[in-house]
This record gives structure tokens, sequence and C-alpha cells, in this order.
């Protein structure tokens, strides 16, 4: 990687504060790559960062969020907010040109110096998708984006970590999105603070609407109700609406105060969330690389050994903790 050698860590956070895109680029192709230069970086440059706001954009695949974060750009662009755009959404990567796929030149946004747009992989990287996303959100913010977008896929639990960082969080749908209303009626996934209904277009976005407002309707105690927006993403239409209402929220988390709370538990769970991918990711390796520790799963499928004896040992001989249950100090001789 040739490349690589004309940045040094003094002149990628000099870049990264200066909001130049080589630097940026380079910055976030570190993250996904957990180089310890990106590390690096987003220690030196984190006590310039919370001024950012971040907005989640979730919802199954193919319901139109790339696209409405592109039209969202574009609307937004006009009070000349400078935005970052973060995409792990590996099945409608934004790419220069266009939305692969999609018919929406986003050519504008990538020549606009202003805005940051970029999908990013995480193949291989150690903490998972939260941590990526939490460093990239960190260098955009460092780099002076006073929005930033993070696009993720999901429809259940697991994209609750990666987005957990946003200050407000869009749930996208679109007609025919009933997995992810079971998934909010069962409780499975946390109620967002706005929901988009796109591709209203379509003739069942109506029965959609009525689904997730009785499913809202369900919670009445909340000092925020959820406001619910149908929107075109493809042709804009609605999406000066959808803004008006995350505005809205962000309105209401800072006249309530609610802001600053709201972040100081989202960096506390991101941080123990990242811990413990670690943590897991630590256990897995250790357990496979260990032909011992391979063999008290065996003893277990065997019942020579029951489960939590192999628990204590597990934890014993890769975390040193000796206290398996946790309820009593280590002993201290
Ligand atoms: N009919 C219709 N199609 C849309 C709308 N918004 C997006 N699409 C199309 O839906 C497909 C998936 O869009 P994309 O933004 O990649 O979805 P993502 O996977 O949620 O990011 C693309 O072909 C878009 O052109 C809409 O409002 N109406
Ligand atoms: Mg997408």
């Amino acid at each position: 990687m040739a490349a690589r050698r004309d940045f040094t860590r003094e002149s990628l956070a000099a870049g990264v504060r200066a909001g130049e895109k080589r630097a940026l680029a380079r910055a976030i192709t570190l993250v996904e790559n957990s180089d310890p230069l990106a590390y690096d970086l987003v220690r030196e440059v984190y006590p310039d960062t919370g001024r950012a706001y971040a907005v989640g954009i979730t919802g199954p695949p193919g319901v139109g969020k790339s696209t409405l974060i592109s039209a969202l750009v574009r609307h937004i662009r006009e009070a000349g907010t400078t935005i970052g755009v973060i995409s792990v959404d590996p099945s409608s990567p934004f790419t220069h040109g266009a939305l692969l796929g999609d018919r929406i030149r986003l050519a504008d946004h990538f020549l606009d110096p202003e805005v940051f747009i970029r999908s990013m992989g995480t193949r291989g990287h150690l903490g998972g998708l939260a941590e990526a996303t939490l460093q990239a959100l960190l260098v955009l913010d460092a780099a002076g984006k006073e929005l930033v977008f993070l696009e993720t896929v999901g429809a259940g639990q697991s994209e609750v970590e990666v987005i957990g960082i946003a200050d407000t969080v869009v749930l996208v749908l679109m007609p025919g999105s009933g997995d992810s209303i079971q998934a909010l009626k069962a409780g499975i996934m946390e109620i967002p603070d706005v929901i988009a209904i796109n591709k209203r277009d379509h003739p069942a976005a109506k029965t959609m609407l009525n689904e997730v407002r009785s499913i809202l309707s369900l919670d009445k105690d909340r000092a925020w109700r959820p406001p619910i927006v149908m929107t075109e993403a493809t042709r804009g239409e609605n999406v000066a609406e959808l803004w008006q209402k995350i505005e809205a929220h962000r309105a209401f988390l800072e006249g309530q105060g609610l802001l600053e709370e709201r972040r100081r538990q989202n960096l506390a769970r991101e941080v123990f969330a990242v811990a413990s991918a670690r943590a897991k990711i630590h256990l897995e390796r250790a357990v496979e690389g260990d032909n011992e520790l391979r063999r008290l799963l065996d003893e277990v499928q065997n019942r020579e050994l029951d489960p939590l004896t192999a628990v204590r040992e597990i934890m014993e001989k890769v975390f040193h903790v000796s206290d398996g249950d946790g309820n009593h100090r280590p002993d201290t001789h």
C-alpha cells in the first residue's frame, strides 16, 4: 500500500480536522481495517468531538434508506449545513456517480466539498459494526460535519448497537415490511424516534400506515410520540416533511435538556457494547486455538463435565476470572 506513506498521524489528524476529503477517505479506510493509525487518530481528535448531530437511518434492505438519505442531503444542503454520510449497507452501496442500481445521480453530492459520503465494509473489523460505525462517526465529527447520517440495515436487534450512538433514530419501512411490524409489536425492535413509510406510491402504503399507527397507539405514555411520515424518496416527496420531524425531535431533546443525557447513555452503552463484542471474539479465538478448552466442550457434550464447570474453567483460563458465578469476591491469599 504505497498510498499509506503520504499520511503520518500528524498530517492525517490535520487533514481530518480541516475536513479534507482525501484525509477523511483514508481515515475511514483505516477505521474499516482496524488499523492502529485509526485508533491513534480518534484518540487524538476525540476531545474535539461532540458537535455533530448524528441521525441513524435504519430499516430492512430495499426500503429506500440510501435513496432517502440522498434526497435528504439534497434538501438540507440548501441551508448550507455540512454533512457526512456513513452507510454500512453492503446491499446498496453509495458509489461515485450513482446510488448503485438507481436512477438518482449522486454526482452532485460527491462534488460538493461540504458533503462526505462513504459506504463502509466491515470485513475483518475486530469489534464489529458498532465499533467501526462509532469510530467513523467520530472522524466525521472531528472533521466539522454538522450533521452525520448513519445508514444501517436491520429489522431486529443487531442494528441497535450500530445506531445506538445516534441522537435521532429514523426507522424506514415500506409496504410489505411485515417482519419489522412484528418486531416492533413484539418489542424486539426498539421504538424509533421517527418513522418513514417510504414508497408511498405503492398501493399498500396506506395499510402500512394504519398498521404502524395502531402499534404506536399502544404506547401512549411516551413524552415523545414518534411521528410517521409517508415519503417517496425517488421523487423527493415529503422529504422536507421528514427532515422537519427529525429537527422537531432534535428540538424536543434540546428543549428538555435530554440530548446531553441521551449522549451520555449512548456513549456508555457503546463502550460496553464494543467491549462485549471484543470479549466475545477474544473468547471464541481462545477456545478455537486451545485444545484443552475445546476438550472441555467435548466433555460437556459427552456428559462427563457439567456446563457450568466448563464455563468456570474457560473464564479462569481466558479472562483470569476465578469467580465463575460472580457472586463473591475472588480469594485474596
Ligand atoms: N417506487 C419507489 N421506489 C423507491 C422509492 N425509494 C426508493 N425506491 C427504490 O427502491 C430500491 C432500493 O432503494 P435503496 O435506497 O437502495 O434502499 P436501501 O436498501 O433501503 O438503502 C431502489 O431501486 C430505489 O430506486 C420510492 O419512494 N418509491
Ligand atoms: Mg442502502
